[in-house]
């Protein structure tokens, strides 16, 4: 594939670690504390596929630029009547796509936080399959306090991963959790000093990149399936089939078909 990194981007900084089989998102609106308007959105849509294609990529990390924030969500200033408007005189909410992309890459991605993750910010790491913070970081969800909610993943997931009890809690009050009350509710997965954030998680992506990456590919939409619904099964679904493709048998099929002869199935057992 052509190789988006480093290239024309203006809302966000993407690098590839050379051999290393890691990619790195940054959100780099640091004025704004990273908040997102629909080109950065576009943007990250656009490394995310890259990465995707990229088959020496075998896990993403999202940050935010410097040590502020990781996302602060949209960026209020550019919120319209039907979305956030940008470049355009209609407004958009291509974040929500953004967040079924990183459920569906079939790569793992990390969000390493520093700083807030908060509002739509927030709901970016939720959607991430592994989050790593800074103990200076700090979460939460402001919508119901600006007059906005995500009542898709911002919701449903939130709910899995803290339980409905907290869910209700984070969305309803609107308050702002430390790094280690976030840990505690199961909302992340560990934090570490703010100094060897980037450290730590290279750590976790070299030891991920030791293992297999079909087994990885499969864990990830089977415990995203339930969740994801139909799209879920679709995802799990699609991986069956990848593998199937690989076997003598499936091969068969396609064989015949080429050689315009009946398959010959009969020697493949039926496995108890
Ligand atoms: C993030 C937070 C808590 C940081 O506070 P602090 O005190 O560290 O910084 P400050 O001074 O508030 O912010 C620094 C600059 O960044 C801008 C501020 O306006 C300020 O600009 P200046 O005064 O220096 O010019 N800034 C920060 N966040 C921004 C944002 N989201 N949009 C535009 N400008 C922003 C504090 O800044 C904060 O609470 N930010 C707002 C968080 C928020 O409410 N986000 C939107 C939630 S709704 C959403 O994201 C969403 C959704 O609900 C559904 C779909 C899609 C999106």
């Amino acid at each position: 594939c052509d190789d988006e990194s480093g290239k024309g981007f203006v809302d966000i900084i993407y690098e590839k670690a050379l051999g290393e089989g890691i990619a790195k998102i940054t959100i780099n609106r640091p004025e704004r504390r990273n908040a997102f308007r629909p080109l950065t959105v576009k943007e990250l849509m656009r490394a995310f596929n890259d990465a995707r294609d990229d088959s020496t990529i075998g896990v993403v990390i999202l940050t935010g630029k410097g040590t502020k924030a990781f996302c602060s969500g949209g960026d209020q200033a550019l919120r319209s009547s039907d979305g956030y408007a940008d470049f355009d005189s209609f407004g958009r909410l291509n974040v929500l796509d953004l967040q079924v992309q990183i459920r569906r890459l079939p790569k793992p991605v990390i969000a390493m936080v520093a700083g807030y993750a908060v509002g739509g910010g927030h709901i970016l790491h939720m959607v991430c399959d592994l989050t790593i913070a800074a103990d200076n970081a700090v979460f939460g969800q402001t919508g119901p306090k600006v007059g906005s909610f995500d009542a898709g993943y911002g919701s449903s997931i939130m709910s899995r991963l803290v339980g409905p009890k907290k869910a209700r809690e984070m969305w309803f009050l609107s308050r702002f959790y430390t790094a280690y009350e976030a840990e505690k509710m199961g909302l992340i997965n560990v934090v570490v000093p703010l100094e060897i954030l980037e450290q730590e998680t290279l750590k976790w992506c070299r030891e991920i990149l030791r293992n297999s990456p079909t087994a990885i590919r499969v864990l990830k939409s089977a415990l995203n399936a339930v969740d994801d619904g139909h799209a879920g099964l679709q995802e799990l679904g699609g991986n069956a089939t990848l593998i199937f493709y690989g076997t003598e048998e499936a091969n068969e099929g396609k064989t015949a078909y080429m050689e315009r002869r009946r398959p010959d199935f009969s020697k493949f057992p039926r496995k108890p």
